[in-house]
């Protein structure tokens, strides 16, 4: 069997996503995600300047090989450009091969380990009495796992935070946001957030919460400990991770669960924080951490210190990258939980999809490789159209700040 050819498809219908597909001599075809939110471009272009040239003409069964091919022939290792490409690829190779096999891509790593995948949802409000009404609600549709995002007193805007029930869209301009930030008032705010939340939800529900990467090491072990009598699932992201080190600093002052790395596309950035178990929950995922190949890599190295997947889904993550982490999770041993917030009616058009949720649980679907494909037709009717996150200043002067 022989590739013949790959193409590369951005659409927006709703947001921009990209997306590869590879057809073989066979007949058969696979498709990737590669989206990369805000910076979407970058990859198209590594994709079709650098990598598809070099499929042309080979084995599609050969998942590995071109795998290694791609991350050790660049030379220029790792990166999220380079990782949501070879993802990209290393999807579509694996549905090919689920076509080929005639299986559902849970079965070819190595069969069910679960029922159904639990998935948490996304509640967020202006203030804490909305928050908490959207938490009810989706209790109401069966979410066994909610996160709780709210407007903070005093902040005009805070990212991730929607009001009466809509879903924030993570890249919502056309040049980047200016949003403001104090992390006092949101360390205020925060546990009256989650005493109302629990008060309200009751005692069975798994609560989470995203800190966006925004607070100082010492911040986060104050908030961590000030959460602990609301039991927690998961804080994500209370600091940033590029020094590795101010985890241990928060693990020595609280013991509120913490998830990290959907902005992670290698072992490399997971492997000290799992090692030295200063994290519960990997968030990884399959289109920016190199796809399935390597995202199984990271999990079976968590996996060795009970650290548990905790796959970020959020919809700047194609369906695409869903349907394939939908397997994923059916299948990988020391699953945790998987976001799930659901893509629009119209994106859903452009791309069909075969999972199914009920009472808080998706279910993969059983077609060959991951089910899900895209409209091209449809698609091109939606052309690519800029977009950003928005940015984060201190409220008080102005300087920008980490999120
Ligand atoms: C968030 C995302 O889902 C999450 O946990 O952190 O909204 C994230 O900011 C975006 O996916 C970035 O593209
Ligand atoms: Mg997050």
């Amino acid at each position: 069997m022989k590739i013949t050819a790959a193409r590369v498809i951005v659409c927006c219908p709703g947001r921009n996503f990209v997306t590869l597909k590879i057809e073989t001599d066979e007949g058969l075809s696979g498709v990737g995600d590669a989206t990369l939110n805000g910076r979407e471009l970058a990859v198209v272009s590594y994709l079709q300047d650098h990598v598809l040239p070099c499929l042309i003409g080979r084995d599609p069964q050969q998942i590995e090989d071109i795998w290694q091919y791609l991350y050790k022939g660049a030379y220029w290792r790792r990166g999220p450009v380079t990782m949501s490409a070879i993802a990209a690829v290393d999807t579509a190779l694996w549905d090919i091969k689920g076509k080929i096999a005639g299986l559902p891509l849970y079965q070819l790593l190595g069969g069910r380990s679960r029922s159904a995948v639990m998935v948490y949802g996304h509640a967020t409000g202006r203030d804490i009495a909305e928050t908490v009404d959207e938490v009810l609600r989706h209790q109401a549709e069966g979410y066994r796992a909610i996160r709780a995002q709210s407007g903070v007193p005093g902040l005009d805007k805070v990212y991730g935070v929607s009001g009466s029930g809509r879903m924030y869209e993570p890249a919502d301009s056309h040049l980047p946001a200016e949003h403001d930030w104090d992390s006092a008032k949101y360390l205020r705010h925060t546990p009256r957030l989650f005493e109302a939340v629990r008060a309200a939800a009751g005692e069975e529900v798994h609560l989470l919460h995203d800190v966006h990467h925004r607070l100082t090491p010492i911040e986060a072990a104050q908030l961590g400990r000030s959460l602990e009598p609301y039991r927690l699932f998961w804080i994500e992201d209370p600091t940033p991770a590029e020094n590795q080190q101010a985890f241990r600093l928060i693990r020595q002052h609280t013991t509120t669960p913490i998830a990290v790395g959907e902005v992670f596309n290698s072992i490399w950035d997971c492997k000290w924080l799992i090692e030295e178990q200063l994290i519960d929950y990997i968030r990884a995922t399959i289109t920016h951490a190199g796809g399935i190949t390597h995202l199984r890599r990271i999990a079976d190295l968590a996996d060795l210190y009970q650290v548990r997947t905790g796959c970020h889904g959020a919809t700047d993550l194609s369906p695409v990258c869903m349907g394939a982490a939908l397997h994923f999770d059916t299948w990988v041993p020391n699953f945790g939980v998987q976001e799930y917030m659901p893509h629009s009616e119209l994106m859903l058009s452009v791309f069909q999809c075969d999972w199914r949720f009920e009472q808080g649980m998706l279910y993969c679907g059983e077609k060959p490789g991951h089910g899900v494909d895209i409209d091209e037709k449809l698609a091109a009717r939606y052309p690519y159209q800029r977009a950003y996150l928005p940015v984060n200043r201190l409220q008080h002067d102005g300087s920008l700040h980490s999120w």
